[in-house]
């Protein structure tokens, strides 16, 4: 099994030819596929972008990692600071690092963080809770859900998931101490699983713990699809730079274990310790951060993919997923050394890849222009909404408000539909190959929501209301 992964991954294709415009160098097109993807710059001179997220108005919001958090205008480039920590403490890789909203924004206006921060002289890392006001255009009332996690100016993680069970999953560093990640006692090198209030979430596997999973180094993305599966990249030692599909109350290894349970030592370990080994591994290394999913029609050569945001290859990877989501079919470069070194990434509503660089005080020369938040668009894509044939495309949703679930009556079989979040999430697909479908609601936190039906004669979205 193994040989044939390897076998897959030599096959897959490398280094695609870019061209640059002569009328402005800044623009890039390369082709996935049979699409021509378009790379331009949307912001310029941040300073180390370490997260994008997606806001439910419409803006990218974004975090660097000297302190501020702000949202950027993705049609003007326009950046409209909100706040710089007053107690941040941005030294080496540390700084203000991964942020996340909470799904149900306009109700519960919360931006979660994570930051490092010093304490008595020593340097720790928390995850704090600001709420955002639309009107005064600030953040404010911190409220710090999980403090004194210890830290050093590297192997801090820091990326943070809000689950579609509404629990948030956060990543830690080993802080350089590594017996720490396989410590039930330490926070350290693990992703912790939290309830919005900070409290531990009942159904954790070790009861009033926050540890979801442990044996971690240094992870850096985390993703979850719309069907539940979760993934995570991690930075390795000197080799074994890892992506693992993470499953609740495993074992990742380290630093017992690095990349698959290959040597003798590590096939021990691994028989006594329910260890998951990773879909797939680099030797030597290419410090791979932030990932995303991708599923959208603009692109067609990227649905089912994951996106890697890379730091020290300098591109962007796509990393194909066989149907289960539990071995990864190809992986594929894009914007090598076009950009420098990417650390998030972020899909849009639209189809749209953002992507932040993290170049500024870490490469010798970096662009004036530096750091950069650039958009990837198939700019000849016309969403299926807007077709000319649309209008005539309708359909009904039953009841609305919906507790458990919720009846689709469509004007033809074989529809696609797809259930977003106010975020632009997907929450959930299925395909109806009948004119009535049933959405399984059971699994969905309360609040509003976008059902859109996609069909070979067009499209159409509805809100509904899970109560
Ligand atoms: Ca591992
Ligand atoms: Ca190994």
């Amino acid at each position: 099994m193994k040989f044939l992964r390897h076998t897959l991954l030599a096959l897959s294709t490398l280094g695609l030819p870019l061209v640059a415009s002569a009328q402005n160098p800044a623009l890039t097109t390369f082709p996935v596929g049979t699409t021509t993807v378009t790379a331009s710059a949307v912001a310029t001179n941040l300073n180390v972008v370490w997260e994008i997220v997606w806001g439910p108005d419409n803006f990218l919001w974004v975090t660097e990692r000297f302190g501020r958090i702000s949202r950027v205008n993705p049609a003007t480039g326009q950046v409209l600071p909100l706040l710089t920590l007053p107690d941040v403490t941005p030294v080496g890789e540390s700084g203000l690092l991964g942020m996340v909203l909470h799904p149900q924004f306009a109700t519960s206006p919360y931006v979660y963080i994570v930051y490092n921060y010093t304490n008595a002289g020593d340097l720790k890392e928390k995850l704090v809770r600001y709420t955002y006001s639309a009107a005064a255009g600030t953040l404010t009332a911190p409220l710090v859900l999980l403090d004194e996690i210890d830290a050093t100016t590297t192997h801090s993680g820091s990326r943070l998931l809000i689950l579609a069970d509404g629990t948030l999953l956060m990543t830690t560093g080993d802080a350089q101490q590594r017996p720490r990640a396989q410590s039930l006692a330490s926070t350290n090198g693990k992703i912790l699983r939290l309830n919005l209030d900070g409290t531990v979430p009942a159904d954790n596997p070790v009861a009033g713990s926050y540890v979801y999973t442990l044996g971690h180094r240094n992870p850096q993305g985390l993703v979850q699809l719309p069907d539940g599966r979760i993934y995570s990249s991690e930075h390795g030692p000197n080799n074994d730079d890892e992506v693992n599909k993470i499953e609740v109350g495993r074992n990742y290894g380290w630093p017992d274990v690095e990349g698959y349970c290959n040597l003798p030592a590590e096939t021990a370990f691994c028989a006594t310790n329910n260890v998951r080994e990773p879909l797939t591994t680099w030797t030597p290394t290419i410090a791979p951060a932030g990932l995303a999913y991708y599923d959208h029609p603009a692109i067609p050569g990227w649905r089912g993919s994951l996106l890697l945001a890379v730091l020290k290859e300098r591109s962007l990877l796509q990393l194909a997923l066989d149907a289960p989501g539990t071995a990864i079919i190809s992986r594929t470069d894009f914007l090598a050394r076009t950009f420098g070194r990417l650390r998030a990434v972020c899909v849009s509503p639209q189809g749209k890849v953002y992507l932040g660089t993290s170049n500024r005080g870490q490469i010798a020369s970096p662009a004036a222009t530096d750091d950069q938040i650039i958009v990837l668009e198939n700019r000849a894509y016309i969403p299926t909404a807007t077709r000319t044939n649309a209008a005539a495309f309708t359909f009904d949703l039953f009841p609305n408000p919906a507790r458990r679930q919720a009846t689709v009556q469509l004007p033809v079989p074989n529809i696609r539909l797809t259930v977003r979040d106010l975020l632009g999430r997907t929450v959930l697909t299925q395909r109806s190959s009948t004119t009535t479908a049933t959405l399984n609601l059971a699994t969905l936190q309360a609040g509003s929501y976008l059902v859109q039906a996609d069909g070979p004669s067009g499209s159409a979205v509805r809100k509904l209301v899970v109560e």
